[in-house]
């Protein structure tokens, strides 16, 4: 049969190699309302490439962006550790550029005002660019002025010719969600100020490999990313990455550092260490990348042969968070309410709501107090500390967790 290849939204190369196949599956986001059970869902190939070329990780664009971000199910938040981790680098930012009263910080994909708040306590000037109507509308009632359009190149044009520039522009979590990366970072070149920093905080592909974080591939994450490609991209626009720091967020992520290369920025022994690890991990070689597939349907018969093992039992067991790549996790495998009772999720948004594929319904985190079941299976992995923290009240009725990535826990 005569194969299609896509062609790379960077390099434009055909994408001819496969990285991850997880089948069809809904969009991440997409909960379900109860009077929408009896209507069929849309499914989309989940299937990620490998560029041989420059090494980009990516899915195709089967919705658009609009499809996706307008009315959001994700507050950032929600998280006290997160909360604690953007609040460290507001006071490590402030003082390293000398941030002051007369700076500009503008961020992309603000969210609903979790790190710009820390900013604007200190009094320095900041700007929220955000899509999602319905998470914007919590960042302006802390008094944080948010744009709700999608970041991009005219939007960048614009804003620099109403004279609002950036010294720090921020993008945390936000270069996965771009399926034109080319038109964003150029934007981003055009929107910093002569002098400005950019910082930008995304889940690292070598971690993602080697952690087996599979789960956290789904059609709102575009593009998945190396240091060795991040950097590459950038120096295509003239942007110089001169550090980067590997942090523990989301599983594992890299928090990269740049500004325009006229201002030749040297760079820091961070960014030769890095390149030299990934080179010595496979990450510019075609086969690390070969690899990860037959890795993943490994993972599911371990996953699937608990799960079945502890139902034999007559156990009860139910989820406890409805994050994105839960989603990704519960339909790759097949679980559904044959597994799961249900799961629960602090985020008012999702309560109420049915997982998008599966159909688990969310409830608020209560209910595993009322219903006292045997295994708590933990889908948010990178947040367990917080949530053992939360809900370490289960032993009282010699209730476990269970945690599935990287490895599987039960304890
Ligand atoms: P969490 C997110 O993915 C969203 P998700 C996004 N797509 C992205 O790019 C990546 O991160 C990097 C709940 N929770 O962070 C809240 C509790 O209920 O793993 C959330 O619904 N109790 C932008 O969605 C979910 O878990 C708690 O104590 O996979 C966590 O979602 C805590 C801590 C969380 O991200």
């Amino acid at each position: 049969m005569k194969k299609y290849y896509l062609n790379c939204r960077f390099c434009g190369n055909p994408l001819t190699e496969q990285f991850a196949d997880l089948g069809m599956c809904p969009l991440a986001n997409s909960f379900i309302p109860p009077q929408n059970l009896y209507k069929s869902e849309t499914y989309y190939p989940l299937n990620a490439h490998i560029c041989s070329n420059c090494f980009l990780v990516q899915l195709d664009k089967f919705e658009p962006p609009e499809n996706i971000f307008i009315d959001y199910a994700y507050f950032s938040s929600f998280s006290d550790e997160w909360l604690k981790h953007v609040q460290e680098y507001t006071e490590m930012m402030t003082s390293r550029f000398h941030l002051n009263s007369e700076s500009v910080v503008i961020e992309i994909a603000s969210n609903d005002g979790y790190l710009l708040q820390y900013f604007q306590e200190k009094g320095i000037p900041v700007l929220g660019i955000d899509p999602a109507k319905n998470v914007a509308r919590e960042a302006e009632k802390k008094g944080i002025t948010t744009i709700t359009k999608f970041f991009c190149k005219e939007l960048a044009e614009q804003l620099t010719e109403e004279g609002k520039q950036a010294d720090l522009l921020i993008g945390n979590n936000v270069l996965a969600h771009i399926p034109e990366i080319n038109d964003f970072i150029s934007g981003m070149k055009k929107i910093l100020k002569p002098r400005g920093i950019i910082t930008m905080e995304f889940p690292h592909l070598l971690k993602l490999i080697q952690e087996n974080q599979f789960d956290t591939i789904y059609h709102e994450h575009f593009s998945y990313f190396s240091f060795i490609t991040v950097q590459h991209i950038f120096k295509e626009y003239n942007l110089t990455v001169f550090d980067v720091e590997e942090i523990p967020t989301h599983g594992g992520s890299l928090r990269i550092y740049a500004g325009h290369s006229e201002m030749e920025y040297t760079a820091n022994p961070n960014v030769i260490n890095l390149l030299k690890k990934e080179k010595e991990m496979g990450i510019d070689n075609i086969k690390t990348y070969q690899l990860f597939n037959e890795q993943i349907k490994i993972t599911k018969r371990k996953i699937l042969k608990l799960l079945i093992n502890l139902k034999e039992q007559g156990k009860k067991i139910v989820g406890y968070g409805a994050p994105a790549k839960g989603n990704t996790l519960l339909n790759y495998c097949g679980i559904g309410t044959d597994f799961l009772d249900y799961t629960v999720d602090i985020t008012p948004y999702k309560q109420g709501l049915y997982l998008p594929g599966t159909r688990i319904p969310v409830f608020h985190t209560e209910k595993i107090n009322e219903t006292r079941p045997d295994y708590v299976l933990i889908l948010p992995w990178n947040h367990k500390d917080e949530i053992i923290k939360r809900m370490g009240y289960i032993r009282k009725w010699g209730g476990k967790f269970i945690i599935l990535i990287p490895e599987i826990e039960v304890f």
